[in-house]
């Protein structure tokens, strides 16, 4: 066979085999959070880790969820986009460390809004949190650890991004030129 046609049947069978692996799309966004000037994205449907992946190449991670107003933000904004309910993934896991939740994006925050008896002690299977949608009576807005699936009975499961915009290359250059002047103003 020559190699023309090897290389057109070596594509086909490669290109869906790779859209089938891929990360998360990009559902809706940007999106600026007024109150925190984050950016933010709803993913499509997708597991935990498919989910990060995409954030990683969005430039940002799974959300970050500071505070209770963040969570509310994040909760309506999100989980009836486009008029069906959808479980959010937000960025803390156990993944590494069976119990010891940590944040995605390497942030510290201490905000937690655990639903009744989450996280499930003992059940190492359930390393990603989400927030329950709108509408799931008084479970709306709590926070579960659930196995890195795509659906939550029945609800689908899709990632939230958020972005934390860099200083500005501007306010970079200002901040330089006024160490310099002040390093000048003090050596004369
Ligand atoms: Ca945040
Ligand atoms: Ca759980």
């Amino acid at each position: 066979m020559n190699t023309p046609i090897k290389t057109l049947i070596a594509l086909f069978f490669t290109l869906p085999l790779g859209a089938l692996v891929s990360e998360a799309a990009t559902l809706t966004g940007p999106i600026v959070n007024p109150s925190n000037a984050h950016t933010y994205y709803l993913l499509s449907q997708n597991t935990w880790t498919g989910s990060e992946a995409e954030a990683l190449t969005l430039g940002g991670h799974l959300a970050t969820i500071n505070d209770a107003a963040e969570n509310l933000w994040v909760l309506n904004t999100f989980s009836l986009f486009g008029g069906t309910a959808k479980t959010l993934w937000i960025g803390l896991n156990d993944s590494a460390n069976e119990g010891t939740f940590v944040w995605s994006s390497g942030e510290s925050a201490p905000y937690r809004n655990w639903s009744g008896s989450e996280p499930s002690a003992g059940s190492s299977a359930e390393d990603y949190v989400h927030i329950y949608d709108l509408q799931r009576g008084t479970f709306t807005g709590k926070w579960n650890d659930f196995a890195n699936g795509t659906s939550e009975f029945g609800v689908p499961l899709h990632g939230v991004v958020e972005i934390v915009p860099e200083p500005s290359s501007a306010f970079l250059l200002i901040s330089g030129v006024a160490f310099c002047l002040r390093r000048r103003t003090l050596r004369t």
